[in-house]
């Protein structure tokens, strides 16, 4: 089934220069781009989009990276891209992460793991809107 997920490429991904290894490897997989933006947000944004976390005890040095320098957003869209694009992104603790995917190959943090994709269609419906409104 043909779906749509968001994806960020966090602040630590454009810092390290990894923006085209990283998108490469999205659109090697055959998904395609419908949106793409290079921003920096707010506090307020991050809180919307990370809103199941904003009381988690990790939450306000993740709001403090993610916040730290512009992350380029994007909207991609293929057969079930939500779970193809989390089975590239990998583990979430990039020390723990399979080699191959993209936190396994090129991330040693639990935190600055370099990118995020929607969990569920639930969730990519709800961050699309939050991100890209005009979709
Ligand atoms: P996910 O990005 O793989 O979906 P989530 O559990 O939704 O992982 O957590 C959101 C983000 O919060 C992670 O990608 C990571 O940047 C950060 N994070 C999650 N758990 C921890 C932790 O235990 N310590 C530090 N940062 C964490
Ligand atoms: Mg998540």
């Amino acid at each position: 089934m043909t779906q749509r997920t968001l994806v960020l490429l966090k602040p630590d991904t454009v810092s390290r220069g990894l923006v085209g290894k990283v998108l490469d490897r999205y659109e090697a997989k055959g998904l395609s781009i419908v949106a793409m933006e290079l921003r920096r947000i707010t506090a307020e944004m991050s809180d919307q989009h990370y809103a199941e976390h904003v009381e988690r005890d990790f939450y306000p040095d993740l709001r403090e990276f993610v916040t730290s320098g512009p992350l380029v957003a994007m909207v991609l869209e293929g057969d079930d891209a939500i779970e193809v694009v989390r089975g590239l992104n990998g583990a979430t603790d990039g020390r723990k992460a399979a080699a191959g995917t993209i936190r396994g190959d090129l991330s040693l943090s639990n935190r600055e793991n370099l990118v995020h994709g929607s969990d569920s269609p639930e969730s990519a419906a709800r961050e699309i809107g939050i991100w890209f409104p005009e979709l």
